[in-house]
């Protein structure tokens, strides 16, 4: 990879870091509503894969799709207008963290359901095929999701009809709170795909050269008619699996471990290698900074979308669709086992909140704002703190510095 392309991947590294972590703040003061799952750590993965792609191949990936976005040319604002609801993000506001999505980028998204894409790749596919281009499609997902039915069912269509699939898991190692160990029957997701005969590979995913070099000659395999591959790429997400996630199934110690092997601060010390020099990298690094203060900007400063419409009509005043929703958060206070209170903040804006040991957490549901998605599938996802993030020790102990881990002397 020549110097110009390196230094332009570092810098999409950096922003989507960088990005990331104003998410998390802006989460935190509760602008960002619903799940926030962020891909610190894993910049390297997405990168590396998506710019090996050609002009015509697909991307779509699961609901860790801040990055991948960001690598197939969504503009930052975009994106995070997208995540504080408001009308100029790529769904209108209306679809959130979870729910990125571009067709002109042939971006298809951002999905929340574990595994419910890996089917759509093989119809994006199969349309590609039916028409006759020679587009690949590139499918990402995690370790967790090779553990599900629709992965399985997936895969096996893809050898059946011989699809331009490119099939990326990311292994960082997690579902959620579970460990592949204690959830996968095999200890690499890739042998998996030789049960559908597809041929496989793994990569260390916190290189991005590597990645990019593995991504390169599995899309000529695919593109070359010999059906699908399936590449495991090795990584780690850095922070918890969404906000709000106590980790109690980690050491901080392995963490720390990962961090040593920051692929941002791998991708720096290789550009100082090549002689690129400090005050180059360091410039790249304050454009890609002030992207994100100004698509932060953009997004603070765009409207909500506009009330009704069908999306809004439908979620927040058809009350045939709030009274279940309603009752699921009564079930989770009970389960909880705290004390709720329920309120109203105008505009369609159902809530609830709950008093903890620790400090206060809140449920929203809602058509329009911030908090427009119904939160909570499990304690993890419902723990967040209302609006500010002072004081608040998992913020304060994650703070991440981009490249210093795995290149202290700069
Ligand atoms: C069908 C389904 N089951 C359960 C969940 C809850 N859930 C959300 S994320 C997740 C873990 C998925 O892990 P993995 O595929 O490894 O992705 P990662 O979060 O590590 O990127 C689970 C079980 C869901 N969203 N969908
Ligand atoms: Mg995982």
């Amino acid at each position: 990879m020549d110097q110009a392309e390196l230094l332009r991947l570092f810098k999409q590294m950096v922003v989507i870091r960088h990005m990331e972590e104003r998410c998390a703040e802006l989460y935190q003061q509760g602008k960002i509503g619903g799940f926030l799952h962020l891909y610190i750590g894993q910049e390297a993965t997405g990168v590396g894969i998506v710019s090996a792609r050609g002009p015509n191949d697909n991307v779509i990936t699961a609901y860790r799709d801040h990055g991948i976005a960001i690598a197939c040319g969504m503009e930052p604002k975009v994106a995070l207008a997208e995540m504080l609801g408001k009308a100029t993000g790529c769904s209108k506001g209306k679809g959130g963290s979870m729910h990125l999505a571009d067709k002109r980028l042939r971006y298809w998204g951002g999905h929340a359901i574990v595994g419910a894409h890996i089917p759509l790749a093989d119809g994006i596919a199969l349309a590609d095929k039916y028409r006759g281009s020679d587009s690949v499609t590139i499918c990402l997902f995690g370790d967790g999701a090779t553990n599900i039915g629709y992965f399985h069912e997936a895969l096996n269509l893809a050898t059946v009809w011989s699809l331009p699939i490119f099939f990326v898991c990311e292994n960082n190692h997690y579902g959620m709170g579970t460990s592949i160990e204690r959830a996968s029957a095999v200890p690499e997701m890739r042998q998996k795909a030789a049960a559908y005969n597809i041929p496989s590979a793994q990569v260390d995913g916190m290189e991005l050269l590597a990645v990019r070099a593995a991504a390169e000659q599995a899309l000529a395999h695919v593109r070359s008619g010999k059906g699908p591959f399936f590449l495991e790429s090795m990584t780690y997400r850095f922070r918890g699996h969404s906000m709000g996630d106590p980790e109690r199934y980690r050491k901080q110690e392995e963490v720390r471990k990962w961090q040593a092997d920051d692929p941002i601060g791998k991708v720096e010390k290789l550009l100082v290698e090549r002689g690129v020099s400090q005050a180059e990298i360091e410039a790249r690094e304050a454009e890609a900074e002030a992207i994100v203060v100004e698509a932060e900007k953009f997004a603070e400063e765009s409207p909500f979308p506009a009330r009704g419409g069908r999306l809004g009509r439908h979620l927040c005043r058809d009350q045939g669709v709030l009274r279940p929703l309603r009752a699921r958060a009564r079930a989770r206070h009970a389960y909880l086992g705290r004390g709720h209170r329920w309120g109203s903040r105008g505009r369609g804006h159902e809530w609830a909140q709950t008093s903890g040991r620790d400090h206060d957490h809140q449920l929203c549901f809602s058509g329009v704002g911030p908090d427009r998605q119904p939160g909570g599938q499990d304690p993890l996802h419902v723990r967040r703190p209302i609006r500010s993030a002072a004081g608040h020790p998992h913020h304060l102990r994650r703070r991440q510095t981009i490249g210093r881990h795995a290149f202290p002397d700069t």
